[in-house]
């Protein structure tokens, strides 16, 4: 399979149960080394880790214990030839995370949620990644008087230096999102986690991940989104996926709803040589009709939309598109670029 240089990954989060707020699961669980062989199987390269996707129940082992299983880890990637992408601390689901994490009000709760971070760092350093994913979740209001926002953003830039501080190679990634699971969030936008990673002590460790749903649900277009963290070069992975409008976040196939806004993100990725940069993650999530058997299909679709999609791009007519846009023919391009998806 050609791949044009560019390298692949998901999160075992992508073959999941199916379950939603008003259903339990309709699949079972795929054990883990099951997951992997898929990931091999269908062209991926490197795995996406929580820290428990790498090392379950961490919060009731000793550092020596979490060492050792992410140790196990690595080698059950290694003997697959799989790398790890990044890991991200699962700030959302545990008890003392119920009124946020770095920005809970009761300071125990940061505390722990400093503590579990770093742990995340120290699983992130025995896979041999020295990328950390900040999805911050829980970090955000149902009622905009139930925190203080000023001090909120503060809070988040005291996590982040602490875990840059923690570890002097680590690099981190903020991954915005506008809403779900909170009304609002922080950190909406790229704008907003760049900003914030360019306060913080080491400027240069902190750069951002950009998942296509995320910026829809805010209203935006996500190939501009990944345009202002290219243009600063702080564009260090993507979460490619679709999404119908302003509603829950789907994780439909990459390219699935909106085919042009697919092509765009490839086209701004491509010209800026991102192969080079980082990996082209996937964040998508098979629709919960898919029968067992047949529940990776939206894993498949989504990185060949992909390759489909930079073959597309390579094959537009440069010059023809600076003609156009010199002569400021707007509709012509419109009407070249809708020619070349159609094929
Ligand atoms: C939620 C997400 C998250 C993050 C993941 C890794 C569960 O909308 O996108 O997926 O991508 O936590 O950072
Ligand atoms: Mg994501």
């Amino acid at each position: 399979m050609e791949k044009y240089g560019y390298k692949f990954s998901f999160g075992p989060w992508n073959i999941h149960e199916g379950a939603d707020p008003f259903g339990p699961p309709v699949r079972p669980s795929v054990p883990f080394a099951e997951k992997l062989a898929i990931l091999k199987d269908l062209g991926f390269d490197a795995m996406q880790f929580h820290d428990d996707d790498a090392v379950p129940e961490l919060d009731n082992l000793s550092a020596a214990q979490i060492r050792q299983q992410a140790g196990a880890m690595k080698a059950l990637l290694d003997d697959h030839g799989l790398t790890a992408e990044f890991v991200a601390p699962r700030l959302w689901e545990h008890p003392m995370t119920i009124d946020g994490a770095f920005t809970a009000n009761d300071p125990a709760a940061r505390a722990y949620a400093i503590d579990r971070a770093r742990k995340a760092v120290d699983i992130a350093r025995v896979l041999g990644t020295d990328l950390m994913v900040l999805w911050l979740a829980r970090e955000g209001t149902y009622l905009r008087e139930a925190k203080d926002a000023v001090r909120a953003t503060q809070q988040l830039l005291e996590a982040v230096n602490a875990l840059l501080d923690y570890d002097p190679d680590l690099r981190i990634v903020i991954e915005p999102k506008p809403n779900e699971p909170m009304d609002l969030a922080y950190i909406p936008t790229i704008g907003h986690a760049l900003a914030l990673g360019m306060q913080s002590n080491d400027p240069s460790r902190v750069g951002g991940l950009i998942e296509s749903a995320h910026a829809v649900l805010a209203g935006l277009d996500p190939a501009d989104e990944m345009s202002f963290a290219l243009a600063l070069g702080k564009l260090w992975s993507v979460h490619l996926n679709d999404q119908n409008g302003l509603k829950y976040d789907q994780d439909r196939s990459f390219g699935s709803v909106n085919l042009r806004r697919a092509f765009n993100q490839v086209r701004v990725l491509d010209e800026n040589r991102y192969w080079e940069i980082g990996l082209v993650g996937l964040d998508v999530k098979a629709l919960r009709t898919q029968p067992p058997e047949l529940a990776a299909k939206h894993l498949r679709n989504s990185l060949q939309m992909f390759l489909r999609l930079v073959e597309v791009v390579r094959s537009l007519d440069r010059q023809r598109i600076d003609e156009l846009r010199v002569a400021r023919d707007y509709e012509e391009l419109d009407w070249l670029v809708v020619q070349a998806l159609m094929g």
